[in-house]
């Protein structure tokens, strides 16, 4: 599964595939596959030099996924039964690990063409293919374009005045130089999400003074990493079962009953979802939480007395768990964190709350804020996040029928049908991206459950001798609307989440995924294709 012996796009401009997938991550992979099943003619292009997706790119000190070991997995019974992670919560250097475990199997990555971007997707309206240029000069005719290019492709880092004069390092999470370390240095963080929290643990670890940048404090979970025995392989069918009946797509779901149950009966299974570790007290708690805001009170009032007991330094208990919510817990997706909290007691460790004084300037030699201090620093990390959902599919030119250009129809929003299909843009799919559960799952599921639904409609189309899939602009609208719908059930608008685009300034803010579960999601999958494809016309 070297990059040695992959396909080079040589040949590429007389070539004609059934299939083209973008992207060689967690879907990618799994898509390449299950094509190749097929017996289609199918390759791949991918940006970075290896498999991994995120995975690849995000090598950021600390990186580790929060879900269970089981469940960040493929369901596929010859990859399960012979493979073990060493932690509950497995490191990004132990997924890739798995990741080239899988490729021994699938033989995939020899079919992918590496260190090659997408830059432009044309549709032939007559022929019914697409012609796709990349950054290397190749060109691809596909039947079929396949964008496995996930939610988080596109990393978003704020344009700071004078950013460009600061004569350190400066780096994103997701774009971490090789051979930056960490250790002994002056390290400056901004922003305090998923991919804060774990580079701020590891930084504190290592290095001689730590200046966290915090603008929202995170109502991060502890993790409980452990380390694994080896898990009995019986389990294993039930966990992948259990996987498809729950909202995201985990071995847990809601408390089918209301927080306002009684305190004491509250404080008993608040206590055991907190045992738990990882998401359970998010995705396993009263499922009332995202709802309503007397039950959310009660949830956060918990997570508040529970870390405030773990600040040490007086001054920061308001800044890192306030009295009151500034917005609704569980609202943005909840980070798992290690010793977070011990971090900031460091003496080396200084929280900036930049809501008292914003960043006014990088400078030579670091950051100043408003108030005047300066805080120098070696090392500048942008731990800003992605422009989430769409931010990758901008940046490729996808033309479609009538020279219609992809970004020009989601400038005002997202528009698709399950997340999977766009009117006027045939023959492409996509997987785990907006619109779709993506952003309350976890890869994996999501992408199985895509991709699975992907696979069998182009078989369908291959038995039928159908050369052209398109959703239909009604059944587009109607799936739109729906998402907003199930978006404005929840207390999701009171909060400035990715999930709403509102991370990026300027940004459209709207419900970006499927808020209704991944069963819900699976079954609306499901009648479409018993209908007939209903909301989708074939040629
Ligand atoms: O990105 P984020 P992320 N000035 O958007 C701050 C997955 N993931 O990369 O909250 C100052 O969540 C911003 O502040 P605020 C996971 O799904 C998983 O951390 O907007 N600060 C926020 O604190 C996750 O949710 C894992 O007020 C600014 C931070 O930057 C998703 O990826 C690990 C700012 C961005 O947080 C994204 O996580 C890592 C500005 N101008 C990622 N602009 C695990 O599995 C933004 N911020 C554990």
């Amino acid at each position: 599964s070297s990059m040695t012996d992959s396909w080079t796009g040589e040949a590429s401009a007389n070539m004609s595939l059934d299939a083209l997938v973008v992207g060689a991550g967690i879907s990618g992979i799994y898509q390449l596959h299950r094509l190749r099943q097929l017996g289609l003619d199918a390759k791949g292009v991918e940006a970075g030099r290896n498999i991994g997706g995120t995975w690849y790119w995000n090598r950021y000190p600390g990186a580790r996924v929060d879900s269970d070991a089981a469940l960040y997995q493929y369901s596929v019974e010859g990859l399960w039964k012979g493979w073990q992670f060493s932690e509950r919560f497995p490191s990004r250097e132990e997924i890739l690990q798995y990741l080239h475990y899988v490729d021994e199997t699938f033989k995939v990555s020899q079919h992918f063409c590496f260190n090659t971007r997408v830059v432009r997707a044309q549709f032939n309206n007559t022929g019914n293919f697409w012609e796709v240029a990349t950054d290397g000069g190749l060109t691809i005719k596909t039947r079929f374009l396949v964008m496995c290019i996930g939610f988080a492709s596109k990393p978003y880092q704020p344009h700071f005045k004078g950013l460009e004069a600061f004569e350190g390092v400066l780096c994103h999470t997701a774009r971490w130089p090789e051979n930056v370390e960490m250790a002994g240095k002056r390290v400056g963080v901004i922003g305090t999400g998923a991919s804060g929290v774990q580079v701020i643990e590891a930084a504190a670890k290592v290095v001689k003074d730590l200046v966290v940048f915090q603008r929202t404090p995170n109502l991060a979970f502890p993790m409980r990493q452990s380390m694994q025995a080896e898990v009995s392989r019986s389990i294993y069918p039930g966990i992948f079962e259990q996987r498809k009946k729950t909202f995201g797509g985990f071995d847990m779901d809601f408390i089918p009953k209301p927080a306002l149950e009684g305190a004491a009966a509250r404080q008993a299974v608040f206590d055991e979802l907190w045992n738990k570790g990882g998401l359970a007290f998010w995705l396993g708690a009263y499922d009332d939480t995202l709802l309503d805001d007397t039950a959310n009170d009660y949830a956060y009032a918990y997570w508040r007395d529970k870390v405030r007991q773990r600040i040490h330094k007086v001054e920061l208990v308001e800044k890192l768990a306030p009295t009151i919510k500034m917005h609704p817990f569980g609202t943005k997706r909840p980070a798992l964190e290690q010793h977070l909290y011990e971090a900031f007691n460091q003496d080396n460790v200084t929280l900036v709350d930049l809501n008292e004084s914003p960043i006014d300037e990088i400078t030579s030699t670091g950051v100043r804020t408003k108030d005047g201090t300066e805080y120098a620093l070696d090392l500048l990390v942008m731990a800003t996040g992605f422009d989430m959902g769409t931010g990758g599919y901008k940046d490729i030119e996808i033309v479609g029928t009538n020279g219609a250009v992809f970004r020009d129809k989601w400038a005002n929003g997202v528009k698709s049908y399950l997340g999977m299909l766009a009117s006027g843009f045939p023959n492409m799919f996509m997987v785990y991206g907006p619109h779709a559960p993506s952003g309350f799952t976890n890869a994996p599921t999501c992408a199985e459950l895509q991709v699975d639904w992907i696979t069998n409609c182009i078989e369908y189309m291959m038995k039928n001798s159908l050369a052209r899939i398109e959703a239909s602009n009604k059944a587009e609208l109607d799936w739109t609307q729906r998402i907003d719908e199930i978006g404005a059930r929840g207390l999701w608008n009171r909060a400035n989440s990715w999930y709403r685009g509102a991370n990026v300034p300027g940004k459209v803010m709207e419900h970006m995924f499927w808020a209704g579960g991944c069963p819900s999601y699976q079954k609306i999958c499901e009648e479409v294709v018993e209908s007939g494809y209903d909301g989708i016309m074939f040629i």
